[in-house]
């Protein structure tokens, strides 16, 4: 299986929309979304073409291709926006190595979850970090609209036990290997 991972969209309709790029190019067997979905968030400014409904109707067209995990940004409304329940957990196996997704609100490499997982990934930083935790590697996805600390807007490969975060023209910026 492979797997495209991106996080934070805040209702940037230009960074999904590069995203929705890179996907078809990365032609994915499935793509987890890690949260905050519409919702800019007090603290940020505006992203780029603000426009959260136009980001939901584009999800919505994904469907069984799409995993959304919930965010700390994302309300009730969201869901009923996008027709479908945000989830805060997913746990695939991969190359036999197990991979936690989620926000990164309440489990990250800063609130590590005593169950044990090859690795978690998550977003909520608007970084890319990877960190080790005992035995469990965290890695941190940069937001695609709002990247933070001069980080690139990112996205994750996770394929054959082998992670690879990308910039959103699919550049290789960091491999990590379960
Ligand atoms: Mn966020």
């Amino acid at each position: 299986m492979k797997y495209l991972i991106a996080t934070d969209i805040h209702g940037s309709l230009k960074w999904f929309n590069k995203l929705m790029e890179a996907y078809n190019k990365e032609n994915p067997d499935l793509l987890i979304l890690l949260g905050d979905y519409y919702y800019h968030g007090p603290r940020n400014p505006f992203p780029n073409e603000y426009s959260p409904m136009d980001v939901a109707n584009i999800i919505k067209t994904l469907k069984e291709k799409v995993v959304l995990i919930k965010g700390n940004c994302d309300s009730e409304i969201d869901e009923t926006v996008t027709e479908c329940d945000f989830i805060s957990e997913y746990v695939v196996e991969n190359n036999g190595k197990s991979v936690l997704f989620t926000h990164g609100h309440k489990i990250s490499a800063y609130y590590p979850t005593s169950k044990r997982y090859d690795a978690v990934i998550n977003g909520h930083y608007h970084i890319n970090e990877v960190v080790d935790v005992g035995k469990t590697k965290y890695i941190t996805i940069a937001s695609i609209s709002l990247p933070k600390e001069g980080y690139e807007g990112s996205y994750a490969i996770l394929e054959n036990g082998v992670i690879i975060i990308k910039n959103l023209n699919g550049k290789e910026l960091k491999k990590v290997i379960l």
